[in-house]
């Protein structure tokens, strides 16, 4: 894929265009992105919330996965939002920020993710010129088109404020985090993103999504489940965890292995 296709994905997941399918890596190496990458997603989040990665590792790590044809997104910590304007530095396609409970987190979000006049992100994204092949004046033209920014909805007090949250300026898209979710909505009691209630209030999320003409994801543990959200109109799932997938990889051709010797 070209720099320009690459930077199209913010455009085509604006569009509704059916679902999209990403990775999850959340172990801080590059070349592990690079072959996930090689696989039909449609983008790969990094995952610097839970997962191990640091500034260097993720920005060589987007640089990896544009080498393989592929945008990438990060997951910042919460409220880290300083690191977010880095990662779009370092060329990635957009930023998942946690826990955004009500418009005044999403509005300092957007600060540091949007150049003027939406927010006031600010200026030296020399990996991103090199990536995009733009000039400094095409990049700050664009780059607020050319890059989303989404808002994680997993508490009690965002769901209750989503609309709030779909109506600021420069928020792109929602992320539904189910387990956090279910925490929250459980007072503690489990972690359960699979349960009735959840799917109801990513339903509910769904339709408030198109009411502000918004795009929603989610995150879903396996390709079963990420099925499910597609089927419930989300635009973008996860399917699982690399680390889930690495060992499921590896348990089934243990299993295979010892079927066929044992046989
Ligand atoms: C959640 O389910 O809470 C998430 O943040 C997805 O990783
Ligand atoms: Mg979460």
């Amino acid at each position: 894929m070209s720099a320009a296709e690459i930077d199209g994905f913010a455009d085509r997941i604006r569009q509704h265009r059916g679902g999209m399918i990403s990775a999850w890596v959340g172990i801080p190496d590059a070349t592990l992105a690079n072959h996930l990458a090689q696989e039909a997603f449609d983008t790969i989040v990094l995952d610097m919330q839970h997962g191990m990665w640091d500034m260097p590792s993720a920005a060589n790590a987007v640089a990896q996965v544009r080498l393989a044809g592929k945008p990438a997104l990060a997951r910042i910590p919460v409220g880290d939002f300083a690191s977010a304007s880095r990662l779009l530095d370092a060329g990635a396609s957009g930023i998942i920020a946690p826990m955004i409970n009500s418009a005044e987190d999403a509005q300092a979000f957007v600060k540091t993710t949007k150049y003027p006049p939406l927010g006031e992100r600010s200026w030296g994204p020399s990996l991103a010129l090199n990536h995009t092949g733009l000039s400094a004046d095409d990049y700050l033209k664009n780059a607020n088109a050319l890059t989303v920014a989404i808002a994680m909805i997993e508490t009690r007090a965002a769901l209750e404020a989503i609309d709030g949250i779909l109506g600021v300026a420069g928020i792109d898209g929602i992320f539904i985090g189910p387990s956090d979710l279910s925490i929250a909505l459980s007072n503690g009691d489990q972690v359960a993103p699979n349960a009735a209630e959840i799917d109801s209030a990513m339903q509910h999320a769904v339709s408030r999504c198109r009411a502000h003409g918004k795009f929603a994801c989610a995150f879903a543990a396996d390709g079963e489940r990420a099925g499910e959200l597609l089927k419930f109109g989300f635009d973008l799932v996860i399917a699982g965890a690399e680390t889930a997938q690495l060992r499921s990889g590896a348990r089934r051709a243990i299993n295979a292995a010892r079927r066929i010797a044992s046989a």
